[in-house]
C-alpha cells in the first residue's frame, strides 16, 4: 500500500519535471534567425500546441537554419525527414511555379492586399501543396520588399555589373532584369556574404537587414513595397493525415492563432525596420521615379511569364483578388 503511493507519486514529480513521457515529440526547422518575428511565432505555435493537446505533443523549434539549412528545410519534411518546418514559400516556386503567387512585383503592396491575395491564393496554394506531399498550417508575411545597396542608385544604370543576394527565383529574374547578377545566399549567411564581398546588395524587407545588421556594409535602403512574400509552417502530409481528428483541430487552432498574430506583428515591425536601419546610419528612402518605373516594367513582364507558365490557375487567382 505505502509501496504503492510512493511510486505514484514518484511517476507525479517524474511527470511534473521530465514533462509527458508518452507526448509524441516532433522537431521543427525553421529558417530564419531565432530573434525574427517568424521564429517568434514558431515557439508561440509550439506552445499553443502543447496546451491544446494537453501536452501530448511536443514540439521543438530550430531557428535560423540549425536544424536543416533554409534550403534543405523543405526536402526535410517532405521524405518525413522532420515532420514539420517552415520556409518562405516562394523559394519552393522552382519546384512549382505557382508558388510565386506572393513575389508579384506590385501586385499587393499592403498588408491588406497581402491579405486578399492571400485568400485568392488558399485554395489553388493548398492544392499545388498536397500534390507536394505537403500541408499548409499558417503562413505570415514578411514586410514590403525593397533595396539594399552600397551608395545611392537611381536607375539601373547604377546596378549594372552587381552582385546582388537573391533568395528565390523571383528576386534573380530583377537583379537579373535590372542588369546585375544574382547570388542565391540563404538569410543565416547574409552577413558574412557582405562582409566579404560574395554580395555588394540585396532585395528584401527592413526586417532581415535588421535582423544581419547590415549597415556594418551597407549604406542606402530602398523603399519599394514590391510584394509580400510569406512564409508557412508545413507538415508531411503523411503525418498529418496519420493524425486523429482532435490533434489535427488543436494544431490548426494553434495555427490559426499563430498565423493571425504574425501577420498583425509583421505589420507593426514594417516601420520600426525602417527606423532601425535609419537609426545605425542608413539612409532609407523611396526609390527615385526612373528607378522605380524601369520596376514597374520589369514587374509587369514578371507577370505576364508567371501567366504563361502557370495558366488558369494563376489568372483565377489574379481574379479573384481583384473581384472580377
Ligand atoms: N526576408 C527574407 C525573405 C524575405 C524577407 O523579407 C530573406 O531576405 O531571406
Amino acid at each position: 500500500m505505502k509501496l504503492n503511493k510512493l511510486t505514484t507519486l514518484a511517476a507525479a514529480a517524474m511527470t511534473m519535471f521530465a514533462g509527458n513521457a508518452l507526448a509524441e515529440k516532433w522537431d521543427m526547422p525553421m529558417a530564419y534567425a531565432a530573434t525574427n518575428y517568424h521564429s517568434e511565432h514558431g515557439v508561440m505555435f509550439a506552445d499553443k500546441v502543447k496546451e491544446y493537446t494537453n501536452g501530448d505533443l511536443e514540439i521543438t523549434v530550430h531557428p535560423g537554419g540549425s536544424l536543416f539549412g533554409g534550403a534543405d528545410i523543405k526536402r526535410a519534411i517532405q521524405t518525413g525527414q522532420a515532420p514539420i518546418g517552415e520556409r518562405i514559400m516562394s523559394a519552393h516556386a522552382n519546384e512549382e511555379p505557382l508558388l510565386n503567387w506572393d513575389n508579384q512585383p506590385f501586385l499587393a503592396t499592403t498588408y491588406e492586399d497581402s491579405a486578399k491575395l492571400w485568400e485568392a491564393a488558399r485554395d489553388t496554394v493548398n492544392a499545388t501543396l498536397a500534390d507536394m506531399n505537403l500541408v499548409a498550417l499558417y503562413t505570415c508575411p514578411w514586410p514590403g520588399q525593397g533595396f539594399y545597396f552600397k551608395g545611392e542608385v537611381s536607375s539601373s544604370a547604377d546596378v549594372k555589373g552587381m552582385k546582388l543576394r537573391s533568395y528565390n527565383a523571383a528576386t534573380a529574374t530583377v537583379i537579373e532584369s535590372l542588369g546585375g547578377t544574382p547570388v542565391q545566399i540563404e538569410a543565416a549567411e547574409l552577413t558574412q556574404a557582405l562582409a566579404t564581398g560574395v554580395a555588394d546588395g540585396f532585395i528584401s524587407s527592413g526586417s532581415t537587414g535588421y535582423d544581419r545588421k547590415v549597415w556594418e556594409h551597407l549604406s542606402h535602403y530602398y523603399k519599394v513595397n514590391a510584394w509580400l512574400p510569406r512564409n508557412y509552417v508545413m507538415v508531411n502530409k503523411g503525418v498529418w493525415e496519420g493524425l486523429d481528428g482532435d490533434t489535427q483541430a488543436a494544431l490548426q487552432k494553434a495555427a490559426d492563432e499563430t498565423g493571425a498574430s504574425c501577420t498583425a506583428k509583421s505589420a507593426e515591425l514594417s516601420d520600426w525596420y525602417f527606423e532601425q536601419l535609419a537609426a545605425n546610419g542608413m539612409t532609407v528612402t523611396d526609390a527615385g521615379p526612373e528607378f522605380l518605373a524601369e520596376l514597374q516594367e520589369i514587374g509587369a513582364k514578371m507577370q505576364a511569364e508567371w501567366l504563361s507558365q502557370v495558366g488558369d490557375n494563376g489568372q483565377q487567382i489574379i481574379d479573384a483578388y481583384q473581384g472580377n
